[in-house]
């Protein structure tokens, strides 16, 4: 999936001492790189930037765009100031046009491949909520800093009477251990910022985004010191598992998401997650 040509490829071309700042906007992400090539990408879908098809599509181009531009890191994060992503957007899996609600879920898959197989270094600097989907783009990055305050982070997906993809369990058993990831799937469990601390489903704590931003910096700044050639095979390595995996079954995985989502007991938890969603919002 991931020949060595095309990492050292990748990885040798990928100095950047002289990069200059630049910024691309786009309406849903928000790319900058600063003049050490590390790219922020920042999600801009307000207010909670649930990921849905548009958004996704404009994270896959961020992406790209890192690699294009030969950044040595990237940090994800959210122009929202309390929530980091919800997730899935639920409205995308709700009575869905099955041709549209294909192309987000192979979307998300190639998402989740670029950036969980990515190989220049990725940390999230995760300011504010990340429940499901949001938790699963923080988990793919190799390092975490969370805001502190009441937020929550965790893969709830049977709460909302779904069952996680094994890959979104993967990257949790690639994060936390087995015994803590079974756990917190089957209850359900949403991690406070110092209980994921404690479990390893985040590296350190942040009083404030841009200390989080700032945090992230420094960890991607310790490889400075690496030679990134036996970073990126070493992450690839460590990471093969999950990716093999993803290579082998993808379109059993898109084929198994439709035929949930077509479920109608599927449709009727959603459907009341989402009146539920709208009782707390008081509307
Ligand atoms: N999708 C769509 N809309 C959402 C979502 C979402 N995930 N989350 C929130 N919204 C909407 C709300 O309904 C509300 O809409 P409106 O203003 O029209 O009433 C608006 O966004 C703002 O939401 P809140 O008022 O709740 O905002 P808060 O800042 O108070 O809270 C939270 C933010 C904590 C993120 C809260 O909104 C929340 O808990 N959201 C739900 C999160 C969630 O459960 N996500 C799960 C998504 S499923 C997923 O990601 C993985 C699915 C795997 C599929 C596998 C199938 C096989």
């Amino acid at each position: 999936m991931f020949p060595l040509r095309q990492i050292v490829g990748n990885v040798t071309r990928r100095v950047v001492p002289s990069i200059r700042a630049m910024s691309s906007k786009g309406p849903l992400v928000d790319t900058a790189v600063d003049n050490e090539g590390i790219a922020t990408v920042t999600m801009q879908r307000l207010p909670v930037n649930s990921l849905n098809l548009e958004l996704l599509q404009a994270m896959d181009k961020a992406l790209d765009e890192v690699v294009e531009k030969k950044c040595k890191g990237m940090i994800l994060t959210s122009a929202s100031p309390t929530v980091f992503s919800a997730g899935l957007d639920i409205m995308e899996m709700y009575k869905p046009d099955m041709k549209r609600v294909e192309t987000f879920w192979t979307t998300l898959q190639e998402v989740w491949i670029k950036l969980f197989g990515s190989n220049f270094i990725t940390a999230a600097a995760i300011n504010g909520h990340a429940p499901a989907g949001g938790c699963l783009l923080a988990m793919s990055c190799e390092y975490r800093v969370m805001m502190s305050g009441k937020y929550t982070i965790g893969l709830n997906e049977t709460a909302l009477g779904i069952v996680a993809p094994n890959w979104f369990m993967q990257t949790m058993t690639n994060t936390i251990s087995q015994r803590e990831a079974e756990l917190a799937l089957t209850t359900a469990r949403m991690f406070s910022v110092e209980e994921a601390l404690k479990v390893g489903l985040i590296d350190e704590s942040a009083t404030d985004k841009a200390d989080a931003v700032a945090k992230c910096k420094k960890f991607i700044k310790k490889f400075d010191r690496i030679p990134a050639l036996a970073r990126s095979l070493t992450k690839q390595k460590a990471r093969q598992a999950p990716l093999t995996w993803m290579s082998d079954n993808r379109k059993q995985d898109t084929q198994e998401f439709l035929m949930f989502v077509g479920h109608p007991k599927v449709q009727k938890s959603l459907e009341m997650y989402i009146q539920a969603l709208k009782q707390k919002a008081g509307k």
